[in-house]
């Protein structure tokens, strides 16, 4: 019987070049297997702890704790274990942690292990990650949200929205539907120099330049795809992550690119207007975390129209899901594995979310690696969505280049683009 024969873990950079935990598994078989824990920026209130050092390395980013954490109570209570049930490591970890937010060990200690005891598994059975974690039934191509112009807390200029994404629809499979976003990315880029533009990059690998106001952005992207070739609104959509937690204050909303400070009611219509304006088919955080009423608001004026996102609001908590769903808020959920802290949570809160109808998106954060666990679990999952950036940035293209290795070794791969928002 093949068992968990050693686990450590090294501090690593990730694609901010803060420092971020690399776990590793061996197995009593000789697979030896790593995965890389992201960070975010715009991070919700009720995540799960990301333990930092706090002390005079990296800024107090350093994360020698939490491997720490690894080498020492983890590797103790792990090592000898079956490597084939992840559900029982993962109850494992959650139990030896004993608080609900993995504040002692610290969700990228717990994270890092769970990803990789699940990459070990699967490579000492021979099967690709998505295969080991989704079964004959993981078949689905994400339709991606590529992240091309930054804005908020992830980059440096006066835009207020965070995210302004181009979904490729209308094409039949993930290969074409990549290389149409491709395509527009590099337009966008030349319209924006033509105009005397920066065309420096935010932290997820989009443009980054200032704009007249919030709505611009998406004017340019609009022209970028007429440019390139593809019909918006058929073939290329739009989606925005409005990150409103970020410029919520006092119970107001201040979009300083618009110079409006707005309640929660008329950011809704602002929304509105933006919708009815443009080919927006889904508003991630158009709410604050904190502004369930706005939410309610938000979902009564859009919810039937478009796909509303809960990231900040959810952080991939089942128990918030379950309220949010008890509530009529939002209609989708953002899916970030180190939100909630191991795979097996991450499993069961995309299943509430499908069996409830609420749309998932498999999300990368703002800090990510070179690691596409994700790519691997949006198909094994059935998300039908990802979000993991521009078309561009190596720590970007690894979840995109791995989903384009997935497509081609499935023997019947569906993307379902044309179906998502009817
Ligand atoms: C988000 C994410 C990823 P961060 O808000 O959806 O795009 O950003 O990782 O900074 O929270
Ligand atoms: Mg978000």
């Amino acid at each position: 019987m093949v068992y968990i024969d050693n686990i450590f873990a090294q501090e690593v950079l990730d694609s901010r070049g803060n420092p971020t935990v690399k776990a590793t598994v061996v197995l009593s078989d000789g697979t030896m297997s790593s995965a890389i824990v992201p960070s975010g920026a715009s991070t919700g209130k009720r995540e799960a702890l990301e333990l930092r050092d706090n002390d005079e390395r990296f800024n107090g980013k350093g994360v020698l704790k939490a491997c720490e954490h690894v080498d020492v109570d983890i590797a103790d209570e792990l090592v000898g274990l079956n490597p084939y049930n992840q559900a029982e490591i993962d109850a494992i970890l959650k139990e030896l942690d004993g608080t609900d937010n993995y504040s002692k060990l610290g969700a990228n200690a717990v994270l890092g292990v769970s990803m990789a005891v699940a990459r070990a598994a699967a490579t000492s059975l021979h099967l690709p990650l998505y295969r080991y974690l989704g079964g004959s039934n993981g078949v689905i191509l994400p339709t991606p949200m590529l992240n091309i112009i930054n804005g908020g807390a992830h980059a440096d200029n006066d835009v207020d929205l965070q995210e302004y994404m181009i979904m490729p629809t209308g094409f039949d499979d993930f290969k074409e539907a990549l290389r149409a976003s491709s395509e527009i990315y590099h337009t966008l880029k030349k319209l924006l120099a033509n105009d005397g533009h920066p065309t420096a990059l935010g932290d997820e690998g989009g443009f980054a330049p200032n704009f007249k106001n919030n709505s611009e952005p998406i004017e340019y992207i609009l022209k970028a795809i007429e440019k390139a070739g593809y019909k918006p609104g058929e073939e290329i959509v739009i989606a925005l992550d409005a990150a409103s937690s970020e410029f919520y204050n006092d119970g107001k909303y201040e979009l300083k690119g618009d110079k409006k400070i707005l309640s929660s009611e008329e950011l809704a219509e602002f929304y509105e207007d933006l919708v009815n304006k443009f080919p927006i088919v889904s508003i991630e955080d158009g709410m604050a975390e904190d502004d369930w009423e706005g939410w309610k608001i938000l979902t009564q004026k859009l919810g039937s129209k478009i796909q509303l996102v809960g990231d900040d609001l959810f952080v991939t908590n089942k128990k918030i899901l379950a309220e949010g769903i008890e509530k009529n808020i939002a209609n989708a959920i953002l899916i970030k594995p180190n939100q909630i802290g191991t795979v097996t949570e991450t499993m069961q809160t995309v299943r509430l979310a499908q069996r409830n109808s609420y749309n998932c998106v498999m999300s990368h954060r703002s800090g990510e690696s070179e690691d596409a666990f994700i790519a691997d679990f949006a198909v094994a999952l059935n998300t039908a969505q990802i979000k993991t950036g521009a078309p561009a940035r190596g720590e970007r293209t690894a979840k995109y280049n791995r989903l384009l290795e997935i497509e081609r070794d499935l023997l019947y791969p569906e993307y379902i683009g044309k179906e998502l928002f009817r």
